[in-house]
């Protein structure tokens, strides 16, 4: 791998050599992984906080009075400080964890929307949603008889704006959009969203799953009602994730799950709730997930995202312009803004195909319709190849994908 790496200001290596798995060989090549928008991998100091916390101060939280349980408890809530501070939340008790951004999704749709929707309401999502911020929506506009609507795409892949003001009405009453698409790239104008839904009274959430990441994201200055994030796209573990809500929405919501923590009294009659965010957080939660998610947070503050993001934008543009200047391939998603994703097709060869012959030259992209199956339908197509770069990546890694591409067309075609 030495010889691929380059020298520059940002110095890659030293990061690459953070990041334990990218030593190995994939099919007898160094590894490539060029699929961060699905997971990004994990450096040593989250691994490193997995082990300590298993082998040190396993305990549940909240309920012992035992050391290892004051421990654990301790390093759970310092967690939630600091993705108070990553996004500026005004409360700690506005961080709720759960699952990921599809759980965020769910919960807003299960308590606000089942509690706030009635018949002929209307929820606005984007052509460009992922199945997690679409299918919530519709079985609450199911059970509510509320109704779906629908911004389009164009065909450079950036959002028809104005027809989105064309269907905000004094019945929107949910926008919810995802702040960079994860299969375009594309960084969509949220704060114009969020100003415009709020005149006429509606609540905005955003899926931060793709930007949190890769942007610096400020929700007092978004003034976005609802965000949600999921911990293993920013460097941390799986299974642990944030739904950022507004103080005063989450107070009114009713739970999503019922169950341990999130209950102040129970009796056979009557049972009230516990304050924020414990309300939300039934059950005994991915703790040790939850501990390393600030060991993860903790390392891209220390490598800064605008540094890493100067990175990552040149790494696109470099596989942008080498993909353009290849016969066959059309890229899609071609948005003014955008992350490091960088999408396309090859005419007449399915992605698949492609994604497994990449694979046999060690290089891990993603191939198909990344969950979002309408936007693929928007474009005609059954889905992409897509490459997504992280700050660990190189362009020698990218010269390496864009020879592996050259050898699986011919062979393809
Ligand atoms: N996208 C991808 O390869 P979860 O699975 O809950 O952590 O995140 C769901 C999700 C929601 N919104 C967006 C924009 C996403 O990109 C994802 C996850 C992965 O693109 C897996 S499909």
């Amino acid at each position: 791998m030495q010889a691929i790496l380059e020298h520059t200001s940002f110095d890659v290596q030293a990061i690459r050599h953070q990041f334990p798995v990218l030593n190995r060989m994939v099919k007898g090549k160094p590894l490539v992984y060029f699929d961060n928008a699905a997971t990004a991998q994990k450096p040593k100091v989250v691994i490193d906080a997995l082990t300590e916390y298993y082998e040190n101060y396993n305990a549940n939280i909240h309920r012992g009075i035992h050391s290892l349980a004051e421990e654990a408890t301790a390093a759970y809530e310092s967690t939630r400080d600091t993705v108070q501070q990553f996004i500026n939340a005004k409360y700690r008790e506005e961080i709720i964890f759960t699952r990921g951004v599809t759980e965020s999704v769910n919960l807003v749709a299960y308590t606000y929307g089942r509690t706030n929707l009635k018949a002929g309401d209307e929820i606005i999502i984007s052509g460009m949603e992922h199945h997690s911020n679409i299918v919530p929506w519709q079985l609450i506009a199911a059970q509510t008889g509320a109704l779906l609507k629908v911004i389009p795409v164009d065909d450079n892949g950036e959002l028809i704006i104005e027809e989105f003001h064309k269907l905000l009405s004094e019945k929107t009453k949910i926008v919810s959009l995802v702040h960079a698409s994860n299969s375009l790239g594309t960084i969509n104008p949220v704060k114009e969203i969020i100003d415009a839904a709020h005149k006429v009274g509606a609540v905005v959430m955003i899926d931060g799953a793709q930007s949190t990441v890769h942007l610096d994201i400020d929700v007092q200055e978004l003034d976005c009602d609802f965000f949600a994030i999921s911990s293993h796209k920013v460097y941390g573990p799986t299974g642990i994730g944030v739904l950022y809500g507004k103080k005063e929405l989450l107070e009114a919501m009713p739970p999503f799950m019922g169950g341990g923590e999130m209950i102040k009294d129970v009796t056979f009659e009557k049972t009230t709730w516990n304050e924020l965010p414990y309300k939300f957080e039934a059950g005994t939660p991915s703790i040790a997930d939850t501990v390393a998610f600030k060991a993860a947070l903790d390392f891209v503050s220390s490598v800064g995202k605008a540094t890493a993001r100067k990175h990552e934008d040149e790494l696109l543009h470099y596989a942008t312009s080498q993909l353009e200047s290849m016969n066959d391939i059309r890229m899609i998603g071609k948005a003014k803004h955008k992350v490091s994703v960088a999408s396309f097709v090859v005419e007449g060869v399915h992605p698949q195909d492609l994604g497994i012959l990449l694979d046999n030259q060690g290089v891990a992209v993603r191939t198909g319709h990344h969950c979002t199956q309408p936007l693929m339908n928007r474009f005609g197509i059954p889905g992409t190849t897509r490459a997504s770069f992280a700050m660990y990546n190189t362009k020698e890694e990218i010269d390496v994908m864009i020879a592996a591409l050259n050898k699986a067309i011919k062979l393809l075609k």
